[in-house]
């Protein structure tokens, strides 16, 4: 089945998307999301410039041999961009060898290993108050299992924190962190305020909430080993699902220091983009959940091989579910989710109704649980129309830099 056309579309309903749209000779459309927040447009030309014309006249059945002919034909291997890329064919292609087999793609995938999928949602708030409404209002969404990002004292915005944390009945709250600028914002950070304050937020939330309600948190990338091994140790009475990017993890041995002292579960891997990223991680069991997207990793084809990996370890899936994962992608983890044994969690933060106008879908969230749906294929479309009618804008994700000036994790 013959490729005879793929496209690149860049749109931006509220934020910045890059999708891929590719054709066969019988009229199969399949999509593949390669949006890379902040650097979108490399993406798009690497696509556009160099995968494009490689792709018209292949054969769009043959997934695992097109994978490996970009990756190891690119001989220069792995990167965000490059990754973005792959993933945008690959899950083009398995989105048309499912509609072609008039299945789910799931099922091509196994088939469903569970009813639905469990989600978490996003409460935040710049004070107690604020953050016991936002979680208010996503156990009124439904959501089961909750996120929680607080302000810190002193420090002024913070990653994580939305302008409007109540969702309105959308369960959604605009936090968007690309920010249409012509550079970056900078954010200042302060670790020992934050490890003070940190653990007082946990268990004002306890307190209001209860012991059973799963809690999850973000560090985001911005603790040494140590600072994550204390702050891991001080959240242990607060019962965490999991503490998020506790630290940068390129040095992946840096864990065993933080594993070493504490038993709150760790979840690392949304910047990763291979399972080479996480070897000595899982092998040595320094991680209980991986955070992946298929978007950054490359796509569905070394996903499948990365939760294979992990299943080995009792490592179960997180895959990453922000906006800057375009429904397309968002889809293509659901897919996975349902069908994987060693499923943990899915993060979910509910796109904008201009986005959801661009990517008709067929994924549901009833009740604190996704469900990709039955639709053949992936179950998420492109309206060309309504994509046209919002155009790129530039736009970064914010910096951060210590009191003293210091460049700093975001
Ligand atoms: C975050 C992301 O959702 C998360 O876990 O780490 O929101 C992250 O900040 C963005 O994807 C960056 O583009
Ligand atoms: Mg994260």
């Amino acid at each position: 089945m013959r490729i005879v056309n793929a496209e690149v579309v860049v749109t931006s309903p509220g934020r910045n998307f890059v999708t891929l749209e590719i054709t066969t000779e019988d009229g199969v459309r399949g999509y593949g999301d390669g949006t890379l927040n902040g650097r979108e447009l490399a993406v798009a030309s690497y696509l556009t410039d160099h995968v494009v014309p490689l792709l018209v006249g292949r054969d769009a059945h043959q997934i695992e041999d097109t994978w490996q002919y970009l990756h190891r034909g690119a001989y220069w291997r792995r990167g965000p961009v490059t990754m973005a890329a792959i993933a945008a064919v690959d899950v083009a292609l398995w989105d048309i060898k499912a509609q072609v087999a008039g299945l789910p793609l799931y099922q091509l995938l196994g088939g469903a290993s569970r009813t639905g999928i469990r989600a978490y949602g996003h409460a935040s708030g710049r004070d107690l108050p604020e953050l016991f409404d936002s979680i208010r209002a996503h156990l009124d969404e439904g959501y089961k299992s909750i996120r929680i990002q607080s302000a810190v004292p002193g420090l002024g915005t913070i990653y994580g924190i939305g302008a409007g944390t109540t969702t309105g009945g959308t369960g959604r709250y605009d936090y968007e962190p690309a920010r249409r600028h012509p550079v970056p914002t900078e954010e200042v950070w302060d670790t020992r305020a934050y490890l003070r304050h940190l653990p007082t937020v946990f268990e004002a939330v306890r307190n209001e909430f209860g012991p059973e309600l799963p809690l999850l948190h973000d560090v985001h990338h911005r603790l040494t080993p140590i600072q994550a091994a204390k702050l891991g140790r001080s959240l242990e009475p607060y019962d965490l699902f999991w503490m998020e990017d506790c630290t940068p993890a390129e040095n992946q041995e840096s864990l065993r220091l933080v594993r070493h002292h504490t038993t709150t579960p760790l979840a690392i891997g949304e910047v990763f983009n291979s399972v080479v990223d996480y070897q000595t991680l899982i092998r040595e069991q320094l991680i209980d959940y991986v955070r992946s997207a298929v978007t950054h990793t490359g796509g569905i084809s070394p996903m499948r091989k990365l939760f294979d990996y992990a299943a080995l370890y009792q490592v179960k899936s997180g895959i990453h579910g922000p906006t800057d994962i375009s429904p397309v992608g968002m889809a293509a983890g659901l897919h996975l989710d349902l069908a994987i044994h060693n499923f943990g969690i899915q993060e979910f933060m509910p796109h904008s109704a201009e986005t959801y106008q661009v990517f008709p879908h067929a994924y549901t969230f009833t009740d604190g649980y996704l469900h990709p749906g039955e639709t053949p294929g992936l179950g998420v479309t492109l309206d060309r129309e309504a994509a046209a009618a919002f155009p790129y804008e530039p736009a970064y994700l914010p910096v951060n830099r210590l009191r003293d000036g210091t460049m700093h994790d975001w």
